[in-house]
């Protein structure tokens, strides 16, 4: 065999890989000329037939053309793979700008409504989104929070425990989101400024409880954070969520064991004719709590009370909704009946925002 015949072999099959359509018959060329009968490897069969001077010449020249359509081959199956890919995207491409169908019968749920709502508010005030785990243990749900393991709130009939694990901890579904503040604040340096809403679990069902419901509460910690700052920041949440300019509010001292001193706060309303009006009245409704975070708690989370203070407070999102937009029946938001959702859900693309107005 003559080196001019390899070359011209050479030529034919690196043109026929490159006339290959697609992997299939790319696959096809390689069985021809690679495989166990292949053309080539029949070739290089004969070498052993040889004199043992012509294989000497030979052989350099069939594995280089052997290894010369090898590579041939290997870079024509990543270009083609690659455009199999494009043309896979291509024809799978989602416009996710497109305006949702308006046959379309989804409605945001008042609980998501309202968190939104939160957010907007909160943020525009410069706080954070915080998220954490549902399932706790006994130190971030108690025992951080200065809740002593006498407390009533432990009791079985208010806790949902799980399981013992192999080493007898029990972990409880969170009866609060409080957890999480103490996770950022054991995670992170001081200061902060977080909204946590979240699930919450109590083991409690009647007409006003559900075992599942939800809370938004916030946490300010900085060097010089007050009760002044405590006030105007519930104050001015109030004014935005309820979408007037003034609230009437009263602050009565409570007790709490996360926070001292400690204030529930009641929004003044008048009830006429059936119809519950906010902000104003000779009525008070209860709508959170709140106070300055215990230094027990600071400490429980490495931070020096002496240096660092502020407050929090916490509120029942499924609470403050059926307030805002007239919903009479707390169970009713878990029921999952579209005739309830298509009643007091919101539209999708209507999102709060504070420039637009929250609930327009
Ligand atoms: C940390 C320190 C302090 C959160 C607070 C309340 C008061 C409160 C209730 C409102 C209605 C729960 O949903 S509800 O039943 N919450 O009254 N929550 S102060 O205080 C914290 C939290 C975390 C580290």
């Amino acid at each position: 065999m003559l080196q001019s015949e390899i070359d011209g072999l050479s030529l034919e099959l690196r043109g026929a890989v490159e006339a290959a359509g697609d992997l299939e018959a790319l696959e096809r060329i390689r069985v021809e000329v690679l495989g166990r009968k292949g053309r080539v490897t029949e070739l290089l069969k004969g070498l052993g037939k040889m004199a043992p001077e012509q294989r000497l010449r030979i052989a350099p020249a069939l594995n280089a053309l052997k290894d010369g359509v090898a590579a041939a081959l290997e870079q024509r199956r990543d270009r083609l793979k690659a455009a199999e890919l494009d043309a896979r995207l291509a024809a799978e491409r989602l416009d996710l700008s497109l305006p949702a169908r308006p046959e379309g019968e989804g409605r945001v749920h008042p609980v998501s409504q309202v968190m939104d709502e939160l957010v907007a508010i909160f943020s525009d005030m410069g706080f954070t989104v915080a998220e954490g785990p549902d399932i706790e243990d006994d130190f971030h749900n108690f025992t951080a929070l200065n809740i002593p393991p006498e407390h009533p709130a432990r009791q079985m009939m208010d806790t949902f425990y799980l399981k013992p694990r192999p080493d007898g901890q029990r972990m409880v579904l969170r009866t609060h989101t409080s957890p999480v503040q103490i996770r950022t604040m054991r995670d992170n340096p001081p200061p902060y400024r977080i909204i946590v809403p979240g699930r919450t679990y109590r083991c409690d069902s009647d007409q006003t409880h559900t075992p599942m419901f939800h809370q938004v509460e916030g946490l300010v910690i900085d060097r010089d954070t007050h009760m002044g700052h405590l006030k105007g920041t519930l104050v001015e949440f109030c004014r935005a969520f309820f979408e007037v300019a003034e609230v009437k509010m009263r602050f009565r001292p409570s007790h709490f064991p996360f926070t001292e001193p400690s204030a529930e706060v009641d929004i003044g309303c008048s009830r006429k004719s059936g119809e519950l009006r906010i902000g104003e009245g000779e009525d008070w409704l209860e709508i959170l709590g709140c106070g300055m975070v215990h230094p027990k708690v600071l400490q429980n989370c490495g931070l020096d009370p002496e240096e660092w203070q502020g407050f929090a407070w916490g509120m029942g999102i499924d609470r403050i909704a059926m307030l805002k937009y007239g919903i009479p029946d707390l169970r009713a938001f878990f029921d999952c009946d579209l005739r309830w959702l298509r009643h007091y859900g919101f539209v999708p693309l209507d999102q709060p925002s504070l420039g637009r107005g929250l609930s327009r």
